[in-house]
């Protein structure tokens, strides 16, 4: 019997068995929550698939957050199922990958700024509103989000301001859902090499530079992550909503560093 044990969680934005949501998921599963993934595209659809049987989810459903209908079609599938949501996982990004290289005005476009903030700040928000009605009442919204929105980091271009935006999406959220009990918050994780991660110019010495400059001398992983999620998600932490967490080994505390 884990915390979680008796809620279901919805977790998005699984492209791979490096990807962010797939540490979430597993850390929900050994909680024992129940699971719903998505997917994004038939491309995925298989892979996704296998991880839903490893992890043991319950079912494996569709979601593009560029399309209305999506967004509306996987919540009537939910409540085909599930009388209410406990956890809702939004860990999607995206930015065109012209835009996340060379410099910020360089690379910056108003339809690479519209996509971006769209689809990895906008959908936050677009996937609470289907959820709604099917929000239990100590439910718990969690979202991935990174330093680019408050610290201009080389790479990371318009990623930054749409960070910025989900942030501020999510205290909004926060503020409107929490007189129902519910919880909204997110994760800010150091860098983690995943898929989105490597469309990002430099990323690798950004991994190294982190590493060195964190605290703890190391760079964080997916479990630890996911284990955050699964706290989040929980009613240990029954108290916090509106908040950034930082999982980051510590790195955004710093100033200077010593050699
Ligand atoms: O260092 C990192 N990896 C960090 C990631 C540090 C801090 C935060 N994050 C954030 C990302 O910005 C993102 O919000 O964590 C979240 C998850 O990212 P990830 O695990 O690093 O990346 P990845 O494994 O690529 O998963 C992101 C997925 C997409 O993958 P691809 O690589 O195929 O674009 O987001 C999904 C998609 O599966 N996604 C969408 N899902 C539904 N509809 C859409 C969409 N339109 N677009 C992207």
């Amino acid at each position: 019997m884990g915390f979680l044990t008796g809620k279901t969680a919805i977790v998005t934005g699984i492209a791979s068995d490096r990807s962010i949501a797939y540490g979430i998921a597993n850390a929900l599963a050994e909680q024992g929550a129940s699971l719903i993934l998505t997917y994004q595209g038939d491309k995925l659809r298989d892979r996704v698939a296998k991880f839903g049987e490893k992890l043991g989810a319950e079912v494996v459903l569709p979601l593009d957050v560029a399309r209305d209908e999506d967004i509306e079609a996987l919540f009537d599938s939910v409540a085909q199922h599930w009388s209410r949501i406990d956890i809702l996982v939004h860990a999607i990004g995206f930015a065109p990958r012209e835009a996340l290289t060379g410099g910020y005005l360089d690379s910056i476009s108003r339809e690479a700024s519209s996509i971006t903030h769209d689809i990895s700040a906008y959908s936050f928000a677009a996937l609470a509103k289907a959820a709604r009605p099917m929000l239990s009442e100590t439910a718990s919204l969690i979202t991935m989000t990174y330093l680019g929105s408050e610290r201009a980091m080389p790479g990371y271009n318009i990623m930054g301001p749409a960070k910025a935006s989900l942030e501020s999406n999510m205290r909004f959220m926060a503020a409107d859902l929490g007189p129902s009990g519910v919880r909204v918050n997110a994760i800010s994780a150091g860098p983690i090499k995943t898929l989105a991660a490597s469309g990002i110019q430099g990323f690798r010495s950004l991994l190294a530079r982190a590493a060195e400059t964190a605290p703890l001398k190391r760079n964080v992983t997916q479990t630890e992550i996911g284990n955050t999620a699964a706290f989040l998600g929980s009613d240990l932490a029954s108290g916090i909503t509106g908040e950034v967490i930082y999982v980051d080994a510590g790195y955004n505390i710093m100033g200077a560093t010593s050699n």
